[in-house]
């Protein structure tokens, strides 16, 4: 069922006419393509797959890449708001598009020689090719630069050697962006399915983003040649990437916490207990209200974050600030719907549940609630909790 969301400040008089037009045409495509299929494909564990080719039929793919390269060549306004209305629908579909947007088309823009860009940005966009990005390892999550995966210089190229696990998209990819460490600093390569020594075994069990493909990456002496090595050198490189992807994040959970809102709304509405709607029980107006207090609150905050990213102004920090809070207060939601919706909660008739477990990685992802803040923490003190 189609739902409405929240603009309870009249937020939508910030956005341009382009950017409400993004808005709309990806929230009819979760509405018409997403949501009627989403809870059948999260029972059974999978990735949707054909909505792949499209997101990229949308102009989902390389969303703020220059149109020279097959991207949409938009504002990260736009990114945003795209994320917004696929989260509404699935964490694991935002996370299909996060990836293949910030993870693997921005590193290839950024870092990549013009042979590497014209060669894979336009596949990437029409979705012919699709990426994944290899940072964690089964050893270094939260601390990425202690990571052991390592390349050697070889003549024509370098062998790769290691291990990286969680890795969204991996199974599915045909192309990996690897972080690894060349003579002890951190730069990238372009490891391409097929090659020899690649395998990226799909990881099985999870009791969340089950509508998304999670994997480990391994290599075992794979020869990487000099082309497929990115431009940059240090944690810097991932770090940069990571600073775009979370900026959607932010923007993206607010779509769960508007599905989540809604559907308590509606619920509440109709759910007859002692003789009367719960919704008119004092109890549960307070849980609504402070639903909608914290959605418009993450919406203002994403709003602004929104323009200082086009206008080259943000810091990660503020990233940081808007992917800490508003995963946070989605979840919250997510917990309170739950509740609100009592047994019927945990069924997948209604989407709470399936958000409610999605954004528990989500908070863990991209920089866990509490790596947030200590970024956060080291910015306002000056002391680094890491050190
Ligand atoms: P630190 O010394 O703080 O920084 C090293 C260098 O990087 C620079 N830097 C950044 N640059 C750009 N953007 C950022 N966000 C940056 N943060 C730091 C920094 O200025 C420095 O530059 P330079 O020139 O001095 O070398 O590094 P540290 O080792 O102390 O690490 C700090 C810490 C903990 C904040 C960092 O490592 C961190 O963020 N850890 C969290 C790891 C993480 O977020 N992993 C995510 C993996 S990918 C993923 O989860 C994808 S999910 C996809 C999906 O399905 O949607
Ligand atoms: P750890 O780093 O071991 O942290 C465990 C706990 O300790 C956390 O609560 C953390 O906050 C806390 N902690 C750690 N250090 C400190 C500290 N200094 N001070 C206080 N507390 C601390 N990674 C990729 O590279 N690519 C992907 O595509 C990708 N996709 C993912 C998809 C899913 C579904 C999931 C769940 C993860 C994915 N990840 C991916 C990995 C993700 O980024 C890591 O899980 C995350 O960075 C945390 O690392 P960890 O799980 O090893 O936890």
């Amino acid at each position: 069922m189609p739902i409405s969301a929240p603009d309870y400040y009249f937020l939508d008089e910030l956005y341009t006419e382009e950017e409400l037009l993004v808005r709309q045409t990806v929230r009819d495509f979760t509405d018409s393509e997403v949501l009627p299929i989403i809870e059948d494909a999260y029972q059974k564990g999978i990735f949707p797959m054909h909505l792949a080719q499209k997101l990229a039929d949308l102009g989902l793919f390389g969303i703020t890449i220059d149109e020279k390269y097959g991207g949409a060549g938009a504002n990260y306004t736009c990114y945003g708001l795209a994320m917004q209305e696929l989260e509404r629908g699935d964490s694991g579909v935002r996370s299909f598009a996060s990836v293949q947007n910030s993870l693997v088309m921005f590193p290839i823009n950024q870092y990549g020689s013009e042979e590497i860009k014209m060669k894979w940005l336009p596949k990437l966009a029409r979705a012919e090719a699709i990426g994944c990005f290899g940072l964690t390892e089964p050893d270094f999550g939260s601390n990425p630069g202690g990571m052991v995966t390592n390349a050697k210089k070889i003549d024509g190229g370098y062998l790769l050697n290691g291990a990286k696990m969680w890795i969204t998209n991996g199974t599915l990819a045909d192309l990996a962006v690897v972080w690894a460490k060349l003579d002890g600093v951190v730069t990238g390569f372009l490891v391409e399915k097929g090659m020899k020594g690649f395998t990226a075994p799909e990881m099985h069990g999870k009791h969340s983003l089950r509508a998304s493909v999670t994997s480990e990456l391994i290599f075992d002496d794979v020869e990487i040649p000099d082309g497929n090595r990115l431009n940059i050198n240090g944690l810097k490189g991932p770090l940069s990437c990571l600073t775009r992807a979370r900026y959607g994040i932010q923007y993206g959970v607010i779509g769960a916490a508007m599905s989540v809102y809604e559907s308590s709304l509606d619920y509440s509405k109709s759910r007859i207990q002692f003789g009367k709607p719960i919704a008119g029980f004092q109890i549960v107006q307070e849980k609504l209200v402070w639903m909608l207090t914290e959605i418009t609150k993450a919406q203002l905050v994403a709003w602004r974050l929104g323009r200082l990213m086009d206008e080259g102004r943000a810091t990660p920090q503020q990233v940081s600030f808007a992917k800490r809070n508003n995963v946070d207060i989605a979840i919250q939601a997510a917990r309170i719907s739950r509740d609100i919706h009592g047994a019927n909660g945990i069924l997948g008739e209604y989407p709470v549940m399936r958000h409610a477990a999605n954004l528990e990685s989500v908070r863990t992802y991209e920089g866990t609630h509490d790596i947030h803040t200590l970024i956060l923490g080291n910015d306002i003190t000056g002391i680094s909790a890491f050190e």
